[in-house]
């Protein structure tokens, strides 16, 4: 068989991929249209995917996952490295021989009758010295065309491996899409990456959380750089001075919509721009300049449908209007184009529901599952930076922190250093959301919005970020944000999307010491007349209630911190149980 590359290890891999799984054929993935056409094709011939209208939704395409197959399992995803120590007390782990053992008896010989393709792609711009490849193997054209549009897939890839160099392998077979035989495992010690009997997206789209996260956060602290779960967006101020950060929040929970904000009016009209650079993923290192420089490594959104409307996110919406694949939204039958909770009110009478049954308003249930989701091309998107392809990445002027609290954590805060900042991201806690499989709405601890995603010990992790702000020289400053404080009726009680700008206004003017803020017991606030609310209807008693500091909250939340914390042992950074001591000590005082 001729090979598309000379990569020894790439071919060992290939063949022994193929020995255990037994596909019929193998298809050398080489990224080029011509070949992602004819599997577009195919897959709407077997009905793996449905062809949307090409007049409205040029290049767009529809697809169903397995009813049981719509989300991350995070219980079901195992860091398997040789000491179970090592995997941290916030991991699932598994004996690396046992799971490669339990994987191989799982897929042996499940791609009979199938064909197994061989994707190559870069997680960067290919050629950075950031960026790192990977080879996925799969049995799922709609993983291929996925993959085609969140990296850069194609034969370049392999020039940069030469002969012999390294790349993270990763293996997936769909199998019976049986979840008592789901599992999603990493072996960070080897580069490898093995997914069975799933096919949704942040499970089986190897390159996003299993490698750009979980397998990159345990070479970022090998190596001295950080991989970790941020958007990263530019703001242009009136003056043409750029000003660049990222930010970290649990999974829907407001990272597309933040790195893809349209400005108030006010602002626009002043001449402020917001561009994204990336929604989900940032690869962050220490500069010559002493400040921390930002990557995306995606190449695409894949990024939850519901919600996602011509207000909330106008420009995530024209990036689906073409070459988009859809997962798990409702069909409008009439004009055979896409509706999802949140697109349009009222809702059309008549669609098919993300399960393929009809549906009216009157079903009582929801059209589009709640964690159905586009996968869209970056260059789609209006807004889209012209950093997003530089391969050195934006310099960060800082760090946000964010969940949903709908009580506690006022709309912003700021660190008062990096170790605090650490600390700030340390003892995230967020409500639970349907990205994950399991109940929702459930606050739990997410620390850095990492929990799912860190491939090694929490505790370590977090002495990496307190290391990373001793290599940096002119580290961002730290923020922490809080869009989901809510009534006593549920109500949430800031208007979010477009107006966080207003927020990013007084976090950027914090790093320039142009604004003022008051210290408190959890660090800087703003003062209520500092936050801009022209041509918003919202009133400064409001604002000041979300931006109080309830002392007696957050004395209980440091005492609830000190459970948590407790589970580290002695892998806590003293930096952190001190910031803890004082935090209690300064809601007593
Ligand atoms: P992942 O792709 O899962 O990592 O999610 P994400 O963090 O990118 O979240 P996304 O921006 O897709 O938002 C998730 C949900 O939160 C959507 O239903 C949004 O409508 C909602 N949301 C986003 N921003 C805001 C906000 O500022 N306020 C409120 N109330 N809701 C928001
Ligand atoms: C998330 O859950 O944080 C996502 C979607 O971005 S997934 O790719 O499924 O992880
Ligand atoms: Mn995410």
């Amino acid at each position: 068989m001729a090979y598309p590359t000379k990569n020894k290890k790439v071919i060992a891999f290939v063949e022994e991929s193929a020995k255990l799984a037994c596909p019929d054929n193998i298809v050398w993935i080489d990224g080029s249209e011509e070949q992602l056409a004819a599997l577009r094709k195919e897959a709407c011939a077997t009905g793996e995917m449905i062809e949307l209208n090409q007049e409205k939704l040029p290049g767009c395409y529809y697809h169903r996952t397995a009813q049981n197959d719509v989300a991350r399992v995070e219980d079901r995803t195992f860091i398997c490295c040789r000491e179970k120590e090592n995997a941290g007390p916030t991991n699932n782990w598994m004996d690396p021989k046992e799971a490669y053992a339990m994987c191989a008896d799982i897929a042996r010989g499940k791609m009979k009758g199938r064909t197994m393709y061989v994707i190559p792609y870069s997680m960067g711009v290919v050629g950075s010295p950031f960026s790192k490849i990977g080879v996925e193997v799969t049995d799922s054209i709609y993983v291929v065309l996925n993959m085609a549009i969140m990296t850069r897939v194609g034969l370049n890839c392999y020039e940069q491996l030469g002969e012999d160099g390294d790349f993270i392998k990763g293996f997936h077979a769909k199998c019976d899409v049986d979840p008592e035989k789901r599992y999603i495992m990493h072996f960070p010690e080897d580069d490898t990456i093995i997914s069975v009997n799933s096919a949704y997206g942040g499970n089986v789209l190897l390159g996003k959380k299993c490698f750009a996260l979980r397998i990159a956060s345990y070479l970022g602290k090998t190596e001295g750089w950080m991989a970790e779960h941020m958007l990263i967006l530019g703001v242009t101020f009136p003056d043409g001075k750029k000003k660049y950060l990222a930010a970290a929040f649990p999974s829907a929970c407001g990272k597309t919509n933040l790195a893809m904000l349209i400005p108030p009016k006010h602002y626009l009209e002043k001449g402020y721009k917001v561009e994204c650079v990336g929604d989900d993923i940032a690869w962050i290192r220490v500069g010559e300049d002493g400040r921390l420089w930002a990557v995306n490594p995606e190449n695409g959104f894949f990024g939850v449908a519901p919600g996602t409307n011509e207000k909330s996110n106008p420009n995530a919406l024209a990036a689906t209007r073409k070459n988009t694949i859809f997962t798990n939204v409702a069909i409008n039958p009439a004009d055979n184009t896409v509706w999802w909770e949140g697109l349009t009110k009222p809702a059309p009478d008549k669609l098919i529901d993300w399960l393929g049954n009809d549906w009216t308003p009157a079903s009582g249930t929801k059209a589009a599952h709640p964690n159905s989701r586009f996968t869209a091309p970056a260059v789609n998107c209006p807004c889209l930076s012209d950093a997003f392809n530089s391969k050195e990445g934006v310099p960060l002027d800082a760090i946000v922190f964010g969940g949903r609290r709908a009580t506690t954590t006022p709309l912003v805060y700021q660190s008062r250093d990096w170790d605090h900042g650490v600390f700030v991201g340390s003892i995230m806690s967020s409500e639970t959301t349907a990205a994950a499989t399991g109940a929702t709405g459930v606050l739990r601890h997410d620390p850095m919005a990492m929990k799912p995603f860190c491939g090694y010990d929490m505790g370590d992790y977090f002495a990496h970020w307190i290391e990373m702000g001793k290599k940096a020289k002119n580290p961002p400053k730290i923020f922490n944000v809080n869009w989901f404080r809510q009534d006593e009726n549920g109500e949430f009680l800031w208007p979010g999307f477009g107006d966080n700008m207003r927020v990013l206004e007084w976090i950027l003017g914090r790093c320039d010491d142009a604004v003022d803020a008051q210290e408190t017991a959890i660090g800087y606030v703003p003062y209520a007349k500092d936050i801009d609310l022209d041509g918003l209807d919202y009133s400064r008693e409001t604002l000041e209630s979300i931006l109080y500091v309830d002392k007696a909250r957050w004395s209980a939340e440091a005492d609830e911190i000190a459970q948590f914390y407790k589970q580290f042992g002695d892998k806590l950074p003293k930096e952190l149980s001190d910031c803890l001591a004082a935090l209690k000590k300064n809601c007593e005082a």
